[in-house]
């Protein structure tokens, strides 16, 4: 589109929204001020480089697919960040997990990885004035081979990861530190019983010890949350996972933790935008991990469907945005190029804030307020289709980076000049 009919499609947008109350400029402002996470683990199907060639081994959680070119250097996996950032409007983070350090080509154990690991990470987000939030990593490791780790019935096998939980928070913590902005480090643990259990409890008992003795030390809020997530099943553990949504929700709140939020991790018809209300009356602050479940866990790349939008909408309508909720990012489709993946879901989670921004919420309360539920819902239906995208365009403009499907031709680009020189090597 050209920049007269740009400007031209966004100022009847801009009269219209006014119309109903809603300024888009305050709207683009404030979009342009809430950092979205982006999870490294897309650019290499959370492999990490602990090792050369390192892949997602166990833990419940898979990447399917061998589209040519992801990335197999630490190195070559900012390039392809940066180039997703080129193409993403506004200023983000990334999550880092545990297994994304620098080790120099030397093996470093997982209860003792240190902040220097991490220090070139630190350096290069802040050349790109980007956040950083932290993961650590308990899966893909022989330590959490039969399926557990804080909760295993070994206090041995309990240790190990209680350090690594330990080591990681310091990471977190530095990178908030150095920064200047709260590093969030998550913590998900695989754990659980592919059948049957006859002893539900114990496990849990063991991963509240376990938890309690990782967050131990306190650390200053100004550079460092923590945040503990649940699930519902993995593979491998379809039939009890100890750390379920009641597990966390009860840690969380007891422990005044943040709760992590994954789209994926409930049963099929529950929805996360409908538990984002009361978890913020409860808890400290809220982590998302914005995913797409297809029939499963699937982590497929976010679209802007209804839930997308639905949780953009209650993020925005919950009047906590700037400071209790952290939006992050969590899936991983090996299946089609791996920056453009990042891109759809990104441009997505903006947009879905954009459109919840420029929502006339004053009228909807209104009238739902004065019991006008008709109101309501014709007000609902016809907010669909205001032009929203005209300011989404604008805003991408003005942010100086592709306007409309455009970017994906500098994908097309960036593919035959640097991923498919890497096809040979991501076959291998
Ligand atoms: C797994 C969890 C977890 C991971 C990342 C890689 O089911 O969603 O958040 O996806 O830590
Ligand atoms: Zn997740």
């Amino acid at each position: 589109m050209n920049e007269k009919n740009l400007t031209q499609a966004y100022e009847i947008a801009k009269e219209q929204y006014a119309g109903l109350g809603v300024d888009t400029e305050a709207a683009m402002k404030r979009l342009e001020r809430i950092p979205v996470s982006l999870h490294c683990w897309q650019g290499d199907d959370v492999g990490g480089f602990e090792k050369p060639g390192a892949q997602l081994e166990g833990g419940g959680i898979q990447a399917t697919g061998n589209y040519p070119g992801k990335a197999r250097t630490i190195a070559e996996l900012r390039a392809d960040f940066e180039k997703a950032l080129s193409m993403i409007p506004g200023r983000h983070r990334m999550a880092l997990h545990a297994s994304y350090l620098e080790n120099g080509g030397k093996y470093i154990e997982r209860d003792a990885v240190e902040p220097r690991h991490f220090q070139g990470w630190i350096d290069w987000a802040k050349a790109n004035h980007l956040g950083l939030d932290f993961n650590s990593t308990f899966f893909s490791h022989p330590k959490a081979a039969d399926g557990f780790t804080l909760s295993h019935a070994d206090p041995g096998i309990r240790n190990f990861w209680i350090e690594h939980g330990i080591a990681c928070r310091k990471i977190g913590a530095e990178m908030g530190r150095q920064l200047g902005s709260a590093a969030v480090t998550n913590v998900w643990i695989p754990d659980g019983y592919k059948d049957i259990p006859i002893d539900r409890t114990g496990p849990r008992e063991r991963l509240i010890e376990s938890l309690d003795r990782m967050f131990a030390e306190p650390i200053d809020l100004a550079i460092h949350l923590d945040a503990v997530e649940a699930k519902l099943f993995g593979i491998g553990a379809e039939s009890y996972t100890t750390g379920s949504a009641e597990f966390y929700l009860g840690y969380a709140v007891s422990r005044q933790k943040l709760l992590t939020l994954d789209a994926g991790h409930y049963h099929p018809t529950e929805v996360i935008s409908e538990k984002i209300s009361s978890v913020l009356l409860f808890c400290p602050g809220l982590l998302l991990h914005v995913s797409r479940p297809v029939r499963w866990d699937s982590d497929h790349v976010v679209l802007l469907d209804d839930e997308l939008q639905a949780i953009a909408r209650e993020l925005v309508r919950s009047g906590k945005l700037e400071d209790k909720i952290h939006i992050g990012l969590d899936y991983f489709d090996a299946s089609i190029n791996r920056v453009a993946a990042w891109v759809i879901g990104a441009r997505n989670m903006v947009k879905a804030l954009l459109i919840a921004m420029l929502e006339p919420t004053g009228s909807l309360r209104d009238a739902e307020s004065k019991s006008d539920f008709t109101r309501r819902l014709v007000m609902l239906e016809e907010v669909k289709t205001l032009p929203w995208a005209a300011v989404w365009d604008y805003y991408c403009a003005r942010k100086g980076v592709p306007v409309g499907p455009e970017w994906f031709q500098q994908i097309r680009d960036y593919e035959a000049k640097v991923l498919s020189k890497r096809a040979g090597a991501a076959a291998a």
